[in-house]
């Protein structure tokens, strides 16, 4: 028999052939027509496949009456509703574990790019301007103070890497643990305690804004602030208006809150690097993420347990 299920956002090449392979695969991108889903027919939806920055928004779940298993192709899943899924029963799996060195190699690609200034140099080069002028001096990244807010998967592995750099590392997590770093009661101490901020904890209401205007301010004229988690955890316009005071010192952004529209004055800010939410995109990692996406919704189907369940 063959079991339906929609895709709500583009994968790669190989995740989408080995679904078509194994589904009937209704693609349902955002900003589609209500009609396109009763024209694919919502009640012989049994899986979903999204990603981690999509999520299922509750009103399409709620369209969706026959709905067992929402495989999302990331670790985050914020935008899924858990408790709905509870109450449907509906199952809701992940892909931990395998991106985790990715995101945390770019958090320190990211704070080696800003304070090394590798964007402008690679300009700098490229313009032809090196042989008539001085490139100047950038800042230094080893032996700096680095706060760390999540210490999860995530959060321990961009430490383990930042020990390399002879870091003095703090950080600040729902409860102490058992590490060799500064523990921070809140995220305002934890500003005022490093040169780099680092946001690495998942997006939840606790969470939402938490990096506000009191936070950047902690954080100073001299402060770093490096975003790869989710752009929810962020006060954006807070963010703009203290790059733009010079009350922050610059900052580094994976994530957006409403991706992949980034506040436009970013732009012209030399004290700023941008990437778009690549935290996880790389070959490797994207296959391996792919295979746990099939795994998960192969043992839904064939009645056994999941490898990576949420719910
Ligand atoms: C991806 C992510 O960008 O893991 C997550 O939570 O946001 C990222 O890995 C996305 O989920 C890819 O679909």
């Amino acid at each position: 028999m063959t079991i339906d299920i929609l895709q709500l956002c583009p994968l790669t090449p190989f995740l989408e052939a080995e679904l078509a392979r194994r589904y009937r695969v209704h693609r349902h991108f955002d900003r589609q027509e209500k009609s396109a889903l009763a024209a694919i027919g919502a009640e012989k939806i049994r899986g979903v496949v999204t990603g981690g920055h999509i999520g299922l928004p509750t009103d399409l779940a709620n369209a969706l009456p026959n709905l067992e298993i929402v495989a999302v192709n990331g670790v985050g899943y914020d935008k899924v509703d858990l408790e709905q899924a509870k109450r449907r029963n509906v199952r809701v799996s992940n892909t931990p574990d395998v991106l985790t060195d990715d995101v945390a190699d770019l958090a320190i690609g990211l704070i080696l790019a800003l304070a090394r200034e590798l964007p402008r140099a690679d300009a700098f080069v490229r313009s032809g301007n090196w042989p008539s002028g001085d490139f100047g001096l950038a800042t230094r990244v080893s032996g700096r103070r680095y706060g760390i807010f999540g210490l999860g998967r995530i959060g321990q592995a961009i430490a383990r890497r930042l020990e390399g750099f002879s870091a003095h590392i703090s950080y600040s997590a729902r409860s102490k643990r058992d590490v060799p770093y500064l523990f921070c009661e809140t995220i305002c101490e934890l500003a005022a305690e490093c040169d780099v901020l680092i946001i690495a904890a998942a997006a939840s209401s606790e969470t939402r804004h938490i990096v506000n205007a009191e936070v950047l301010d902690a954080l100073g004229p001299r402060g770093t602030l490096v975003n790869v988690a989710r752009g929810s955890l962020i006060d954006e316009p807070a963010l703009v208006t203290a790059l733009l005071d010079g009350r922050l010192g610059a900052a580094a952004l994976d994530v957006f809150e409403d991706e992949p529209r980034v506040p436009s004055a970013l732009f012209d800010m030399q004290n700023v690097v941008l990437a778009p939410h690549i935290g996880s995109a790389t070959r490797e990692t994207r296959r391996a993420m792919a295979d746990l996406v099939l795994a998960n919704l192969d043992a839904h189907f064939a009645g056994m347990p999941l490898p990576t369940p949420v719910v």
